[in-house]
């Protein structure tokens, strides 16, 4: 029985020897490598199951089948080992032929910019803070109140008719103007509602600006029914005409250029007294040589652009707003926005900044 079994023992073991070696090749990972060693020498493994059968050898031939399934155990462990590097070789030779293409073009990632009226709008707060205005905000829906009556128009001013301003029915248990039949919410018409706004909670001095969109019944190709403005105001004792011209030729100076002329034409708002409009020596065709203006299509040849509108503010203004207006003196200018940004980017048509037209708007990467 012991020489049947001797020979039996070792065939088994050699013929689990050839089906491990058989089988590593095949193998291409750790959990591959370690898969094949419990399969051979796990607890339940083939080799170790005929390590059991020892017990049944002729004690004299025991040494023998031992030596033999040591043999046989090294050379799996061996051969585990060996092909765990040379896996580690075979990625590394892999890594190592992967051929980048350094032609290859990627898709150019669309970017999204600011949209130039907004970049203007950032520019324009930016330069007055430096010249130490604070930037405040207000509602684009705004009481009557605020945005005429306590601004100086007569009741009957052209700027009240339906067919120039936006008016809002009131929501729903919200006032209407006291003892006032008529609608007394208006969606702004210009950003000077902030300066009385600003008067009624704050003592003077004052020093803002407030830039902001208002909307008009207005429609044709300089004048947009939704358009942004930048309102300021300064309030002091002893606040000037020479302050405000100071200010306005420090800020075109720092917006569109320094040796840019300013100048004021006398003209008319219910809110300021004397008033003024506002205009730059036109930056397209001025000779930097000589200072003087050729003329050109942005300026229609006058050598001169109109900013906005500007003055003293009224004594009206002041009482309306509880400011004592023998006391104190002040400012105050309105710009419209979408014409700097028109000044700045050379841009012929207010229009171009609203119809949201990716190819125009991708000119000006703000
Ligand atoms: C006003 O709105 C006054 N509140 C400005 C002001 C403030 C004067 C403080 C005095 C003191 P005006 O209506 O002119 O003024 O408008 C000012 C600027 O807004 C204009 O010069 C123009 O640049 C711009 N603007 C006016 N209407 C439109 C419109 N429909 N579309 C685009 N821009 C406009």
């Amino acid at each position: 029985m012991a020489n049947d079994s001797t020979p039996n023992t070792e065939d088994l073991l050699r013929e689990q020897q050839q089906a491990f070696e058989a089988a590593l090749p095949e193998v291409e990972d750790d959990e591959g490598l370690y898969a094949l060693q419990v399969r051979f020498l796990g607890k339940k493994g083939s080799i170790t199951k005929l390590r059991k059968l020892m017990g049944k050898v002729p004690p004299d031939q025991r040494r023998a089948l031992g030596q033999a399934f040591n043999a046989v155990k090294q050379t799996v462990e061996g051969g585990i080992e060996a092909r765990k590097l040379e896996l580690v070789e075979l990625a590394r030779a892999r890594e190592l032929a992967r051929r980048v293409d350094l032609s290859f073009q990627p898709q150019r990632r669309r970017a999204g910019s600011g949209h130039p009226v907004l970049s203007t709008r950032r520019q324009l707060e930016q330069v007055f803070r430096r010249l130490g205005f604070d930037v405040l905000d207000g509602p684009h829906v705004e009481v009557e109140d605020y945005n005429f009556d306590r601004l100086n128009f007569e009741p009957d001013h052209p700027a009240r008719d339906m067919q120039d301003t936006f008016f809002i029915t009131p929501p729903e248990g919200v006032e209407a103007g006291e003892g006032d039949s008529s609608p007394s919410f208006v969606l702004r018409t210009h950003t000077s509602p902030v300066q009385v706004r600003t008067m009624l909670s704050h003592p003077p001095p004052i020093k803002i600006v407030a830039p902001g969109t208002v909307f008009r019944n207005d429609d044709d190709p300089t004048h947009s029914p939704m358009f942004n403005q930048i309102e300021g105001l300064y309030v002091d004792r002893g606040v000037t005409m020479a302050d405000l011209k100071a200010t306005l030729y420090a800020f075109v100076g720092a917006f569109f250029g320094e040796g840019l002329e300013v100048r004021f034409r006398p003209s008319f708002f219910p809110f300021v007294e004397p008033g003024a409009e506002f205009d730059m020596q036109c930056p397209f065709c001025r000779d930097e040589h000589t200072g003087e203006n050729a003329g050109c299509g942005l300026c229609k040849q006058t050598g001169w652009i109109e900013i906005g509108g500007s003055g003293m503010v009224h004594p009206a203004v002041f009482e309306a707003c509880g400011i004592d207006s023998s006391v104190y003196t002040g400012w105050a200018f309105g710009f419209g926005i979408e014409r700097m940004a028109m000044l700045r980017y050379a841009v012929p048509n207010l229009k171009h900044f609203f119809e949201g037209d990716q190819r125009v708007l991708e000119q000006f990467p703000c």
